[in-house]
């Protein structure tokens, strides 16, 4: 225990303090982070941008918005108790219900008390005399803890692009990821959307049905699986709820962490007609089970081409327009940008007020007072929502000023591309852990669980770290050089690493093109995450 404990260190806010550990951000993440902390008797402290907990699901508040895992399976596992009572009304939950569920968690375990809110920390430097973290935070806090866990989100950092002219158009802009708390009325408006990945496909077909005239702005067009989303099956939730242990464990065994069934025949030995069997009985169940009906789909280019025309095939069933059609057919690999789980996108473009414009090959040119400026044309809108995503990953991480041994800027280690042991913490950062960082399967797996999963571990490794007297843990630059190396091959062996997408940076100008998420699978990653410890944190310096 510290000198200090965590009741003394809110009194004074904007005063230096002697905290075992400083949690950054409030969302799922630094929310357990802190619940285990407190098991473990450790004075922490969690700063949160927001004026409340969340994260992901306390700013994406687009119209739609909603988690593309099913509900049954995206949810903290920590607790019998909270499994047992908490309902889900849907089979994928929607933003405000997930929004709700953070809530309850805090009000139950009584979180709030050591989280400052509508505080950004802006830096953490290692000062290697006292072995500590210094903090500063947006409203002038100075705070020291021994030890800090970023919990900061995988896509927590809104990409906004420089268009130029950005400042002139005298409507109201918006960005998805940060979306007005009182929501928003397009009624009789005019609105122009940029961008169609998960939040756009999600937020379109509610914002068209508002809007006067909405025109969507495409550079690459997405595949899609149906969410078939209803009313949740009380009857499986029960089902679910009698042995929840048991869907938990399957989940563990599968590469995403998601309980979904994989046939492991290669694709290209089943017939055409076996095949389309196999696609339309997993489009008819939806979700990301798709992705299940063959086991080589991200590993063969034939394969991946049979579900790419099946998924051409529907959007040539649903859209009225064979041009419009055609624009919203990718060409690229099935999965390789994450898929979308979809209602009713595509069919929204055969509305008489909506309208698809195709800047693939000319950018958008540049905001206006009255619109954009496109292909030429000039578009007026009253309304431009940015649907464009986020710097992913290192993002949230590197817009904090983070420092370690030597003054080493966490930024310039990470200039050709983030390195990690584990996802979980940086050479040269001692104390410093990763929640879901770059090398760890996180947003290729169900996040939940992932978290859930670093969570515990830094836990159980901190206690470790006090049990056995030690001061600090870092990891060897050898064992995260060998792990580095072992995250690229594995990203070599899939067809996901090939195509422009978040995944690799390939959204953000000048941000280096690195295949980011650990691709080896859940399993093998929880395995090297046990074995790690049961070898006495091997990798690690422990001193
Ligand atoms: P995404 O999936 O990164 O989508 C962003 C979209 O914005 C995507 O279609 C981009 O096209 C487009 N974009 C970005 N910048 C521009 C510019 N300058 N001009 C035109 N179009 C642009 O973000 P989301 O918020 O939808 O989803 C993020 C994740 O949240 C999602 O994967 C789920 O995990 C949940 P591009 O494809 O780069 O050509």
């Amino acid at each position: 225990m510290s000198e200090v404990n965590a009741g003394a260190a809110h009194a004074g806010a904007q005063s230096e303090s002697n905290l075992d550990l400083i949690i950054v951000g409030a969302g799922f993440a630094g929310m357990y982070m802190l619940h285990r902390a407190r098991g473990l008797g450790l004075a922490a402290r969690v700063f949160e941008a927001g004026s409340g907990v969340g994260g992901t699901w306390y700013w994406n508040r687009y119209p739609g918005a909603r988690c593309d895992v099913e509900s049954m399976q995206y949810s903290y596992q920590f607790s019998d108790e909270l499994a047992a009572e908490w309902e889900w009304s849907e089979r994928y939950s929607p933003q405000p219900e997930i929004l709700e569920y953070a809530n309850h968690v805090a009000d139950r375990f009584d979180l709030r008390g050591d989280m400052q809110f509508d505080t950004r920390v802006e830096r953490a430097h290692f000062d290697e005399a006292s072995g500590r973290w210094n903090v500063t935070t947006s409203d002038g806090g100075q705070w020291s803890a021994q030890f800090v866990v970023m919990a900061t989100g995988c896509l927590s950092s809104a990409n906004k692009p420089k268009i130029d002219g950005l400042e002139s158009f005298r409507g109201d802009t918006y960005h998805t990821g940060q979306w007005p708390h009182e929501g928003v009325d397009f009624t009789g408006k005019r609105v122009g959307v940029i961008g169609t990945g998960s939040s756009a496909i999600q937020s379109i077909p509610i914002m068209a049905a508002q809007a006067d005239h909405l025109t969507v702005f495409q550079r690459t067009p997405n595949y899609m699986v149906p969410a078939h989303n209803g009313a949740l099956d009380q009857g499986y939730a029960a089902e679910v709820k009698a042995d929840y242990g048991a869907l938990r464990d399957r989940a563990r065994t599968r590469p995403g962490g998601i309980d979904i069934e994989i046939n492991m025949a290669p694709a290209m030995e089943a017939g055409d007609a076996a095949r389309r069997e196999v696609y339309e009985s997993k489009w008819a169940r939806g979700g990301f089970g798709f992705m299940g009906a063959y086991g080589d789909l991200m590993l063969d280019q034939a394969a991946n081409d049979t579900a790419a025309e099946f998924v051409r095939g529907k959007i040539r069933d649903v859209v009225d327009d064979p041009d419009v059609a055609d624009l919203l057919s990718p060409h690229n690999i099935f999965g390789c940008k994450r898929l979308c789980v979809d209602t009713n996108y595509w069919q929204t473009y055969n509305r008489s007020n909506v309208k698809l414009i195709d800047v693939s090959e000319e950018p958008i040119e540049r905001l206006t007072p009255g619109g954009l400026r496109a292909r030429g044309e000039d578009f007026e809108f009253d309304a431009i929502v940015f649907a464009t995503g986020f710097d992913a990953m290192t993002g949230a991480l590197l817009r904090i000023d983070i420092q370690g041994v030597g003054g080493e800027k966490l930024v310039d280690k990470w200039a050709e591309g983030p390195k990690s042991y584990l996802g979980l913490s940086v050479a040269g950062f001692p104390n410093l852990f990763t929640v879901t960082g770059p090398g760890s399967p996180s947003v290729l797996t169900n996040m939940l669980p992932s978290i859930e999963q670093h969570v515990n571990w830094i836990s159980d490794c901190l206690d470790y770290i006090r049990q056995h007297g030690h001061a600090q843990i870092n990891p060897e630059a050898v064992a995260e050089e060998d792990w580095v190396a072992h995250v690229r091959e594995t990203a070599g062996l899939s067809l996901r690493a090939t195509c422009s997408s978040w995944y690799v940076g390939a959204n953000i100008p000048g941000k280096p093109r690195v295949f980011m998420p650990y691709m080896g699978g859940y399993p093998a990653y929880l395995e090297k995450c046990a074995e790690v410890v049961e070898n006495g944190y091997q990798g690690f310096a422990l001193t």
